[in-house]
C-alpha cells in the first residue's frame, strides 16, 4: 500500500481551504485572489517556475481582461511594458486591408507574453503575497471531490513520498493534459462537446523584428498564414499545414518563402526574416466540458475548454473563469455566501460558447480559400469584403474580436 504522509516534516499546513492545481494564467489568478481575500491555498504544479515563466504561448490579451487584472493588483508590469494594438490586416487578392478597430470602438488589445504574465502572477503569488506553491510535483491525484472533504495527494519531488492535503474545495486549473477534466468528466457527471477543423497551424517564433504594426492574416489559395508581433525581437508566425503534420518537413528556408508568398501584399515590404526559435504542428480542436464543476471541483481554462488558437482567445478564456472563481471561493469561504459558487459554471460558459462561434467564423474565413472548393472560396472572400463596406459587419466583428459585447 502506498504510504501517505500529510507532510512529516514540514511547515506546510496538511489542510487548507483550497488546492489550486496547475500555475498557469487560471491558477495562478485563482490564488492570487484568495491571498488578497486572506483564504489559505496551496498550488500545486508539475514544471519548475523556471520552466513555466518560459514557455512561450499566447500574447494578446483583451482590454476588459486587463482592467480586471488592474483591479486586482496584478497589471503594473503588463501596464507599462504591454503593447497596445489598435488595428489588424487582413490580407487577401494581393492586397492589404486594414482593420482600425479603435478607430471603431475606442478599445484596443494589449500584446503581452503570456510567459511574462506568468511571472508576473508567480511572483505576486509567492513573492509577495507569500502563497504555498510547490513545483515539480508528480502523479496528482484527486479523492473524494464529490464530498464535503475532498483531499489531494501528489509525489513530493524530493523525498519522492506521496503527500495528501485536505481541502474544501479543488480548483482545477491544469490545462489541456491535466487530470482534472478526466476526474470530472470520469462517471458522466459532465459532458465534453469536441470540434475538430481537420486542419494543422505550424506554430513558429521568430527571432525577427515585427514586419507591421499590427496583427496580419493571409488569407491565401495556398492557406493561411499569420503574422502575430510579440516584443521588439520576437515575432509569432503561423502557416496552415496537413494536421499531423511534422515540423521537420517545414526547414527555414522553404518556411520563409511560404510566408512571404500567403502574406503577399503589394506596396508592403518584405517580411523581415529571422532564426526559427519554436516550430511545433497545432491540430486545431475545441472542446467544452459542461457543466465546469462537480460537487468539491471546479474547472478554470483550458482544462474546462479548449479554444484553437485562432481568434487569440484561449488565455482571455482562462482569465474571465479565474476571476469569477476566485471571487466565489473567497466570497463563499470568508462570507459564506454560495452565490458566485452556484452560478460559476453557466458564468463562464456564456462567454466560452461565444467565443468557440466566433473561432468557428474566423476559421472559416482563414481556410475557405484554400479548402479546393470553388464555393467556399467565393463566399470566403464576400465575408471579408463585406468587413470594409458594411459599418454593420464591422461592428459585429470588431464587438467578437475586442470581446466587448455587454452581455453574453
Ligand atoms: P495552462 O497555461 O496550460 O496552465 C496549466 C498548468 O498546469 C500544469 N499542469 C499540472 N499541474 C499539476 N498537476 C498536473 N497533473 C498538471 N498537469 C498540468 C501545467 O504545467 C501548466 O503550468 O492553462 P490555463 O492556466 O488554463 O491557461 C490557458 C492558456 O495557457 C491558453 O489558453 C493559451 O495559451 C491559448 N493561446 C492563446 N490565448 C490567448 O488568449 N491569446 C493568444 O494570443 C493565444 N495564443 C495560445 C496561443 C496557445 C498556443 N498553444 C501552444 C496551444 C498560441 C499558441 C501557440
Amino acid at each position: 500500500m502506498t504510504h501517505i504522509s500529510p507532510h512529516p516534516g514540514s511547515p506546510s499546513p496538511a489542510r487548507v481551504p483550497v488546492v489550486v492545481i496547475g500555475a498557469g494564467p487560471a491558477g495562478l489568478t485563482v490564488g492570487n485572489i484568495l491571498r488578497a481575500a486572506s483564504v489559505d491555498c496551496v498550488v500545486l504544479e508539475t514544471e519548475s517556475r523556471e520552466f513555466i515563466e518560459q514557455r512561450p504561448r499566447a500574447g494578446v490579451i483583451e482590454e476588459w481582461a486587463v482592467r480586471a487584472l488592474e483591479q486586482r493588483g496584478l497589471a503594473d508590469n503588463l501596464l507599462e511594458r504591454a503593447g497596445r494594438h489598435t488595428a489588424c490586416e487582413f490580407r487577401f487578392d494581393g492586397s492589404g486591408h486594414r482593420f482600425p478597430y479603435t478607430q471603431l470602438t475606442g478599445r484596443h488589445h494589449f500584446v503581452y507574453p503570456q510567459p511574462l504574465l506568468v511571472t508576473d502572477l508567480v511572483h505576486e503569488y509567492a513573492d509577495r503575497r507569500g502563497g504555498d506553491i510547490r513545483f515539480g510535483v508528480r502523479d496528482v491525484r484527486l479523492h473524494d471531490t464529490d464530498t464535503d472533504h475532498p483531499s489531494v495527494s501528489y509525489l513530493c519531488p524530493a523525498s519522492g513520498e506521496r503527500r495528501l492535503i485536505h481541502c474544501d474545495f479543488v480548483a482545477g486549473c491544469d490545462g489541456a493534459r491535466g487530470v482534472s477534466r478526466s476526474t470530472l468528466t470520469a462517471r458522466e457527471r459532465a459532458r465534453v462537446a469536441r470540434h475538430d477543423y481537420g486542419i494543422g497551424w505550424l506554430a513558429l517564433l521568430a527571432e525577427a523584428p515585427p514586419s507591421s504594426d499590427c496583427v496580419l492574416f493571409g488569407v491565401h489559395p495556398r492557406g493561411f498564414a499569420g503574422h502575430m508581433p510579440r516584443s521588439p525581437e520576437v515575432t509569432r508566425y503561423y502557416l496552415q499545414c496537413p494536421p499531423g503534420d511534422d515540423p521537420e518537413n517545414w526547414p527555414h528556408e522553404h518556411v520563409w518563402p511560404e510566408l512571404r508568398q500567403r502574406l503577399a501584399a503589394s506596396g508592403n515590404p518584405p517580411l523581415t526574416e529571422g532564426r526559427l526559435l519554436e516550430k511545433r504542428v497545432l491540430d486545431m480542436h475545441d472542446y467544452v466540458v459542461e457543466p465546469m464543476a462537480s460537487g468539491r471541483l471546479l474547472l478554470a481554462g483550458d482544462a474546462a475548454h479548449l479554444t484553437a488558437p485562432i481568434a487569440a482567445k484561449g488565455m482571455n478564456l482562462a482569465l474571465h473563469d479565474a476571476f469569477l472563481l476566485g471571487d466565489a471561493l473567497a466570497m463563499y469561504l470568508a462570507k459564506g455566501d454560495d452565490s458566485g459558487l452556484a452560478g460559476y459554471s453557466e458564468a463562464c460558459l456564456r462567454r466560452v460558447w461565444d467565443y468557440q462561434e466566433f473561432s468557428q467564423w474566423l476559421s472559416d474565413v482563414y481556410h475557405g480559400t484554400a479548402s479546393g472548393d470553388p464555393y467556399r472560396a467565393g463566399t470566403t472572400l464576400a465575408r471579408l469584403r463585406r468587413l470594409f463596406t458594411s459599418p454593420a459587419a464591422a461592428a459585429a466583428f470588431a464587438e467578437q474580436y475586442l470581446g466587448t459585447a455587454a452581455h453574453y
